[in-house]
């Protein structure tokens, strides 16, 4: 199973070493120390994540598929016929098949990805499953404005699809900006179809980010293996662990690397020091009650047309509208 998250930048997309150099070195002045998640997603990054999704405890992916299986035919109706469907990220095969598999006659499907091969990869898979469906790959950065190409005929509808929780990994201000950059994507008759985790058992949040085979802990740490292979810093890989803890105020899981002694790194021409025990901070992965999916989407200028849950009510799918 491929999962693909939003920030994916794989080595074709990599940011040249003195720009990576740089974002790492300002990261590294914050405090709390803070790199960004997106530098997880190298070559092997993206293996670790797809791993995760397979793990017993990561019941996202599981969930929003069993969602899929029971409410795509439903989810389609609800989006009408003639809809054209941009899917942010180029997609996990699975529940982007799922949901094509349902839709009524679509005009075409535009998968939005930075890194090349996943979205060649994309194409070719759904070309053999669809062949009469006009894919219209869109390479890029869907963090940024969409220049959507000119669609084979008028659409109904332009219906964003942004699966998998990747909202999640957005801090709130930014997911509510993201979402209103998605509102001018959309167009007034449009509509947004959107992945989130919910809140639940904070335990059972936690297991799903700490693995017991260390998957997760592995994709942690590979972060410094690709910084030392890209910007040639020194980090050593034996003196950082992988944290991930559920912060129930916040409402997300937040992933640190912690430093196991007090110790000097080497990024660029910088020393930099950590404290024995310091917390980076690599990731948030934002979890929401229904209302507060409600709320974050009013920010945007959004309202809940829709609401699907998993059969365990882990997982939700909302469809959003002006
Ligand atoms: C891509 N994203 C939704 C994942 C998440 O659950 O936040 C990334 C991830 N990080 C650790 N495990 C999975």
């Amino acid at each position: 199973m491929s999962e693909q998250a939003f920030d994916l930048r794989d080595d074709d997309r990599r940011p040249p070493a003195d720009e990576l150099t740089g974002i790492v070195q300002r990261g590294l002045r914050l405090r709390p120390k803070r790199l960004p998640s997106w530098l997880f997603y190298d070559e092997r990054g993206s293996q670790l994540f797809e791993a995760i999704c397979e793990q017993p405890e990561y019941y996202l992916t599981r969930c929003e598929i069993s969602l899929m299986d029971v409410h795509a035919g439903e989810m389609a109706d609800v989006l009408g016929e003639d809809v054209r469907l941009v899917e942010y990220g180029s997609g996990n095969a699975v529940k982007t098949r799922m949901l094509l598999e349902h839709l009524h006659a679509p005009v075409a499907y535009v998968p939005v990805e930075i890194s090349a091969e996943p979205l060649r990869r994309c194409v070719h898979a759904l070309g053999e499953r669809f062949p009469s469906l006009p894919v219209q790959p869109l390479p890029g950065d869907f963090t940024r404005a969409l220049r959507l190409p000119i669609p084979p005929r008028a659409p109904r509808r332009t219906v964003l699809y942004f699966p998998g929780s990747t909202i999640g990994n957005f801090e709130s201000r930014e997911a509510a900006e993201l979402l209103r950059k998605m509102r001018n994507e959309m167009g007034d008759n449009g509509g947004i179809l959107i992945g989130a985790d919910l809140k639940k058992d904070h335990a059972v949040i936690e297991a799903a980010y700490n693995d017991r085979a260390g998957v997760t802990a592995e994709f942690t740490l590979n972060m410094l293996v690709r910084l030392n292979r890209e910007i040639g810093s020194d980090f050593e890989l034996s003196r950082f662990r992988h944290h991930a803890h559920y912060n129930a105020m916040a409402g997300r899981i937040e992933t640190f690397l912690v430093s196991t002694r007090a110790q000097k790194v080497r990024v660029g021409r910088q020393q930099v020091n950590f404290a024995d025990d310091e917390a980076m901070q690599v990731e948030y992965s934002c979890k929401y009650s229904q209302d507060d999916f409600a709320a974050l989407a009013s920010k945007a200028g959004l309202d809940v047309a829709h609401a699907w849950t998993d059969p365990s009510g882990m997982f939700a799918v909302y469809y959003l509208v002006r």
